[in-house]
């Protein structure tokens, strides 16, 4: 079997802050299970303030799911990518304005990848409380590389 087949357990941070924010994320969850994404955990939701947003930004919804994926990061993340789309949210799109749907690849198993199109452990992720709050309740022994585990990195935000 090559590597690119093997299951791995997977992080994804979700996020959505426009319209109706709990029917975006049940939506982007029933899709990713059709493509694949296996035994989905979901953590609660959490209203969070927008950071590092232009003024007026709407409050986010923000949760994590976990999940096994059999295949590579790439795939994944077409497959996050054409939910993003399909969910009405523009392709080509910045950072920092409002979505339908935002699915990021936070942890691919313990891997550290970098491509083009894709940068795992996510760069941003331990900064982020609206991120590791969420992926706490389901993952709090998880190794992120050059970081130690979910539930020490949080315990190190949360006292900044
Ligand atoms: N996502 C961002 C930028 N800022 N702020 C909150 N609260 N939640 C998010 O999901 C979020 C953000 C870029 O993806
Ligand atoms: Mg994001
Ligand atoms: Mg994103």
């Amino acid at each position: 079997m090559s590597d690119s087949k093997k299951t791995v357990k997977v992080a994804l941070g979700v996020g959505s802050n426009i319209g109706d924010a709990k029917a975006n994320i049940d939506k982007a969850a029933e899709l990713l299970e059709v493509g694949g994404f296996m035994s989905l955990e979901r953590s609660s939701l959490f209203i969070t303030k927008p950071v590092g947003c232009v003024p007026g930004t709407p409050d986010f919804t923000n949760c994590a799911f976990v999940g096994e994926w059999t295949g590579s990061a790439e795939e994944l993340l077409n497959l996050t990518q054409s939910i993003e789309v399909k969910l009405g949210r523009p392709t080509v799109h910045r950072s920092d304005e409002a979505r339908v749907i935002d699915l990021d690849i936070l942890l691919f198993g313990e891997k550290q990848l970098v491509s083009e199109r894709l940068t795992v452990p996510h760069p941003r992720m331990c900064e982020r409380l609206f991120v590791m709050e969420p992926l706490n309740e389901l993952a709090d022994n998880w190794q992120i590389a050059e970081h130690g585990s979910v539930g020490s990195v949080l315990i190190r935000l949360k006292g900044e």
